[in-house]
């Protein structure tokens, strides 16, 4: 390895190392061509993506000696979830993070990751990513973006307030989703599905907008939804991604190595994250469980009916999605 590209990757090494393993940051003062980035991210400060995203901005900021500071800004505060993406495509911030799904009504393929029960673990997950990544990161360069890292959370189960056996007792019941997948879901189950952010669904719970919604047990714990709900059926049904991405200009502006540490520190915040997410994962549900809530896997008839409904789902996808997303799908499940 040339000098250079060895002092470059030992920093960045360095700097994520020392970032989750608590060090504090001591900069080297008054870099020259000092540049502030700004990220939003939507989802609460607590939740281990934010964690996350702070320990990729701050080993980015040492490992640049604050050439380049990214400054985390958590909970939806800069931009909504919801605005994030286009906020970068525009140039309005540099970088953000955002749900990938979110945006399978631009294009199918970003929901790649929400196809029920196509792949349930960690493992295939990330298999899945690496197939997809390629396109996905093909789709996003047209749209002025780079993709960097991305994060799944964990599986994806139902919340109700209710036990619900089968899909006969889910007809008319008020399903808060996050994205087209989980609005499909909660229609092929007779809900009525109303799209709300994570960072609004205590109120949309508290006010009665929504009455049951699908998503990991990390947001069920972010957002004490045991104050609202009490049951939780692991139904697994995938492992959604959250994506870090900078505007194509703003990264094209950077210095070849000032890019090389960001990809660097941004291969390890996902590796990172995914490994956090799935330590964590189990531990959600047992403060779930311990705060109230049952937590259960689904029973018979239900897991039946999701499997149909899943069947449909992904038939569904596949037919948008074309011959680019059946060659994506095809090599998942060859793999
Ligand atoms: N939490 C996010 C997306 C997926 C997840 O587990 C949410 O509910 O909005």
């Amino acid at each position: 390895m040339p000098n250079n590209m060895r002092d470059t990757f030992l920093k960045t090494l360095l700097a994520f190392a020392s970032i989750i393993f608590g060090a504090s940051i001591v900069l080297a003062s008054g870099s020259a061509n000092a540049e502030q980035w700004d990220m939003p991210m939507a989802y609460a400060d607590s939740n281990f993506h934010t964690q996350n995203g702070k320990a990729f901005a701050e080993a980015v900021t040492l490992a640049t000696s604050g050439k380049l500071k990214i400054v985390i800004h958590g909970g939806g505060s800069l931009f909504k979830g919801n605005e994030i993406k286009r906020a970068v495509q525009t140039g309005q911030v540099p970088i953000g993070e955002r749900l990938l799904s979110a945006h399978q009504n631009e294009n199918i393929l970003f929901g790649i990751d929400s196809i029920p029960f196509l792949a349930t673990s960690y493992e295939a997950s990330a298999e899945l990513w690496k197939i997809a990544k390629p396109k996905l990161s093909e789709l996003m360069d047209k749209q002025n973006l780079v993709l960097l890292y991305s994060v799944p959370w964990p599986a994806q189960g139902l919340y109700f307030k209710k036990p619900i056996n089968s899909m006969a007792d889910t007809k008319g019941i008020k399903f808060r989703g996050y994205n087209a997948a989980t609005n499909q879901l909660a229609e092929l189950m007779g809900m009525n599905p109303v799209q709300i952010e994570a960072a609004e669904l205590v109120q949309a719970l508290a006010t009665g907008v929504a009455e049951a919604f699908v998503s990991s047990g990390s947001t069920g714990y972010d957002r004490k939804v045991w104050e609202h709900l009490t049951y939780f059926y692991d139904v697994q049904a995938w492992l959604p991604r959250n994506y870090v991405f900078v505007n194509k200009d703003a990264w094209n502006a950077l210095d070849q190595e000032t890019q090389n540490i960001v990809k660097g520190v941004a291969m390890m915040a996902e590796a990172a994250g995914t490994a956090k997410s799935e330590q964590l994962s189990n531990w959600y549900l047992t403060q779930l469980a311990a705060n109230g809530m049952k937590v259960q896997p689904a029973g018979e008839q239900l897991s039946t009916d999701l499997k149909q409904v899943g069947a449909i789902m992904t038939e569904s996808w596949l037919q948008k999605a074309g011959p680019e997303g059946k060659a994506i799908v095809d090599a998942f499940k060859a793999r």
